[in-house]
């Protein structure tokens, strides 16, 4: 039977330089590579610098998850210096990572993913007065008829495929496209109330946050959350619900790894002892386990890096070698127990889902799924992990509402701190797209060696030194393609993940 190669490189309508290579044989991938195309070097840059500048320069990684990057980096310094946010300084990190989460999701949704379910062309059968879906009806008329080759972009050119019938579903999502690009903007000026800007958030610091909170800022945050939430309510999880239903098949398809890793996130109380609002986890196998982080290693047989294979990130290198043989891809493959694992929104479902305990996670998701006719084992799937996006941006944007209620004016929002002359630290959190970790080691009062593993490493990683695919190359692997010149449905499957690759190869 012959066997067709298809290269999507570069994938379009994610973050960063992804390459992805499939063989479909019989119209279904039989072997998937993703690679990583860049080289950046954050963790050499750091070396050498005062650790205070660790929270600035690693939130340049990104443009879209630069707060987690600024906390996971806040984190290890607390660890290191043993400083303990005081109450607002805990919430008000809470309410900045929560906005940064809010408009990532709502961005990955309308206006990254949706275009691969939702048909741009019925737009142009609409015959209502909403006058900025008329200007949108204008434009892709006019970019249709123009002849053109390469139509201007974001909504076209597009691969051919099975797009919704429902032009209910394809105008209501077109319109919330476009409201989304105004609710994005107001996620953004809701976490600057505390973060003094975004998306680069100056106002992270060990020990808290810079910002001092007042009635007015109190005031300002509450009102532009309860538009978020009337959007997220309304417009968003109903829209993904629809959209799922729409395309019962994605809820088989991309199933992935099995095997999912969650560090856990929004904590509500120092030190730690209630859980945190996003549980920590690992699940394997169906059963669920505590996260053991010394159990995580980095492979590099097949990335563009000179280091020792399977070191742990508190003694990780990073040297380039851009010539390595057998290397594909300049993200490196992190494992945890040897095991590949996935992380993002679906680990963090799935995980509050298999733990006994009740959480506001594990409630939404179970709503969800009785209204979708599904099982746990359906929410690992290309529409599973949109959904599980949906629901756990609701369950943040509720939460906020409590973390303002526990913001008292006028108290502080950062305790001081020391900066010993030696000391080692790690950052653990949560990113948009899933576990994020920052290790971070000073010697003579400067950074001796700064390791981040990032979602993006974890998800798009390469083969590892033993020969197993990464989370979206075992995604893709069975994933059928009618047309290999329009292979639409391998990149329904890799945007699922949200992939960021400037994040991955950092
Ligand atoms: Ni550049 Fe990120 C998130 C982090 S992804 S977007 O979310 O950390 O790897
Ligand atoms: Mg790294």
């Amino acid at each position: 039977m012959s066997t067709t190669s298809v290269t999507i490189d570069p994938i379009t309508r994610i973050e960063g330089h992804l390459g992805i290579r499939v063989e479909v044989t019989a119209g279904r991938v039989t072997e998937a590579f993703s690679a990583g195309e860049m080289f950046r070097g954050f963790e050499v840059l750091l070396k050498g610098r005062e650790p205070l500048d660790a929270q600035q320069i690693t939130q340049r990684i990104c443009g879209v998850c630069p707060v987690s990057h600024g906390l996971a980096a806040v984190l290890a310094q607390d660890d290191a210096y043993h400083s303990v946010p005081p109450e607002n300084g805990l919430m008000g990190r809470n309410l900045i990572q929560a906005a940064n989460f809010i408009q990532s999701h709502l961005v990955h949704f309308y206006q990254l993913s949706a275009m691969d379910f939702i048909d741009i062309a019925a737009v142009t059968s609409y015959a209502g007065r909403d006058p900025a879906l008329n200007e949108l009806k204008a434009w892709v008329t006019a970019q249709r008829s123009s002849n053109v080759l390469y139509p201007a972009a974001p909504f076209l050119p597009r691969y051919s495929g099975d797009y919704a019938r429902s032009s209910e579903l394809n105008i209501t999502v077109l319109k919330h496209y476009l409201d989304a690009l105004d609710m994005r903007t107001l996620a953004h000026r809701m976490g600057a109330v505390f973060a003094g800007k975004l998306p680069h958030a100056p106002g992270l610091v060990p020990g808290g946050i810079t910002e001092r909170v007042t009635a007015e800022k109190i005031a300002t945050f509450d009102s532009m959350l309860s538009k978020l939430r009337t959007f997220i309510d309304g417009c968003y999880l109903p829209d993904v619900l629809e959209t799922a239903r729409a395309f019962p098949a994605y809820l088989k398809e991309g199933k992935g790894c099995g095997h999912f890793l969650a560090y856990g996130a929004f904590p509500e109380a120092t030190p730690s002892a209630a859980p945190n609002l996003f549980p920590s986890g690992v699940l394997m196998d169906g059963r669920i386990t505590a996260l053991q982080p010394e159990r995580i290693t980095e492979d590099t047989g097949h990335a563009f890096y000179a280091d020792p294979s399977g070191l742990p990130p508190a003694t990780g290198r990073t040297v380039p070698a851009h010539d390595k043989r057998k290397a594909y891809s300049w993200v490196k493959a992190p494992r945890y127990e040897g095991k590949v694992m996935e992380v993002g929104p679906l680990a963090r479902v799935l995980i509050a889902c298999f733990r006994e305990a009740e959480s506001p996670l594990k409630r939404l998701a179970q709503r969800a799924m009785t209204d979708l006719g599904i099982s746990t084992a359906d929410l690992a799937s290309v529409m599973g992990r949109h959904v599980t996006r949906a629901i756990e941006c609701k369950v943040v944007a509720d939460r906020c509402a409590h973390w303002v209620s526990r913001l008292v004016p006028g108290e502080p929002a950062f305790l001081d701190f020391d900066i010993p002359k030696t000391g080692e630290g790690v950052g653990l959190t949560e990113a948009p797209r899933g576990a994020l970790g920052h290790w971070l080691a000073i010697r003579g009062g400067k950074i001796d060696n700064y390791q981040c593993v990032v979602p993006t490493t974890w998800n798009c990683s390469p083969r590892d030194d033993a020969g197993h695919p990464g989370p979206v190359e075992q995604a893709l692997v069975g994933t059928p393609v009618a047309d290999p010149d329009n292979p639409i449905e391998a990149v329904r499957v890799v945007r699922s993940f949200d992939p960021c690759l400037a994040c991955a190869v950092h």
